[in-house]
């Protein structure tokens, strides 16, 4: 029991809809706006620990908001123990289940949680969870999505031009040679040797999707991710077995069981777990262990700001997808210098909140 800690007060959701410079057209539905709920995570001592969840579309956030004010009244009054809150708010949704808005709101809690913990010991998350600074290498991900070769082809240079090497296309058009055109245009955008990762967002049937990497195989993509619906591991490892192209996944699976099933079905040579639903700091601390474990490289899914801390912390790091989708609420965006990210040493995750553009976004 961990009675010199403070207590869990109160939490504030609050519902925010971010404009998107670029709205991402994908192939499992677009995104062009960015709705977030943003935590706030109040303690005994006066310490606010603050995180957001990523809703994906407008009318989820009410189902999201909904989730984190019954969830938060479980844990009032407890102490400040990130994990212990988290092992409650499972034992809370064992009947309910833990996928879905309840997944997401878990996860959303630990992470503010885990904010309040480390900036009770005024230190930056990273240093609370017990490694150094790192720089991790970053790919531009906020643009290029479904938006035909030609503008591709331009998008994909300004993408670079923002400080970034690497950069990520989403695929899955009504025919393979469309995909073909747009990696084609892309590469010929970036140079030869520009990192290139490209993601088909769950849209491909497993025989389709065989075709249409084999086809892309000579292209030098550095991963094809969510080939076939996400918890299809079995047609993950069946494509796969069938192509040279590394197989990225991961941003869907809930919290590290989830994540176990998916690397002991061999569905993947790279995973990418998704902070707001693989658990937070706690599930991803779960699933770094298991990436070692298994040697299996990993990446971040949105959520730049925790993921480079939570990457400093993985023996097997690999790649931030880098978004700027919060940016407009936060007071200050994660750092990119030439390609490179590394935790800011602001105590906690290093989110404050801009108070003026909370309330225009707000709904
Ligand atoms: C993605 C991210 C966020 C919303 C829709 C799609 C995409 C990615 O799968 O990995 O960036
Ligand atoms: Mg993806």
């Amino acid at each position: 029991m961990t009675t010199d800690r403070p207590t869990v007060s109160a939490v504030r959701a609050r519902p925010v809809v971010v404009p998107m410079r670029r709205p991402l057209a994908t192939a499992g539905g677009a995104v062009s706006e960015a709705p977030l709920v943003l935590i706030d995570l109040d303690c005994s001592d006066g310490t606010v620990g603050r995180a957001y969840s990523f809703a994906y579309h407008r009318w989820a956030l009410r189902p999201l908001v909904a989730m984190f004010d019954v969830l938060a009244e479980k844990i009032a009054g407890l102490p400040l123990d990130p994990e212990s809150l988290q092992a409650d708010l499972w034992a809370a949704c064992r009947l309910v289940g833990g996928k879905g808005v309840a997944g997401q709101a878990i996860s959303g809690l630990d992470m503010a949680a885990w904010d309040a913990f480390a900036k009770t010991r005024g230190e930056p998350l990273y240093k609370t969870l017990g490694v150094e600074a790192l720089d991790i290498p970053a790919y531009n991900s906020k643009g290029l999505g479904m938006i035909g070769a030609e503008a591709a082809g331009r998008e994909a240079m300004e993408l670079q031009d923002e400080g970034f090497e690497a950069v990520k296309v989403r695929l899955g058009y009504p025919a393979l040679e469309e995909d073909l055109a747009v990696v084609r245009a892309v590469r010929a955008a970036i140079g030869p040797d520009a990192p290139l990762m490209s993601d088909y967002n769950q849209s491909q049937s497993v025989d389709e999707v065989i075709c249409r990497v084999s086809a892309l195989d000579g292209e030098g993509l550095y991963w094809v991710e969510e080939p076939v619906h996400y918890d299809d591991f079995a047609g993950h490892a069946a494509l796969r077995a069938a192509v040279e192209t590394p197989i990225q996944t991961g941003e869907n699976c809930w919290f590290p069981g989830e994540m176990a099933k998916c690397l002991d079905a061999g569905a993947c040579d790279y995973f990418m777990p998704d902070a707001g639903k693989i658990g937070g700091v706690t599930g991803w601390l779960g699933a770094a262990k298991l990436a070692a474990e298994r040697d299996m490289p990993l990446s971040s899914h949105l959520y730049p700001e925790v993921s480079v801390h939570l990457l400093a912390a993985s023996p097997t790091r690999h790649w931030l997808e880098y978004v700027d989708w919060a940016e407009p609420i936060l007071a200050a965006p994660l750092p990119v210098t030439a390609g490179f990210c590394r935790p800011m040493e602001k105590p906690g995750i290093g989110i404050e909140w801009n108070e003026p553009a909370v309330a225009e976004y707000g709904l």
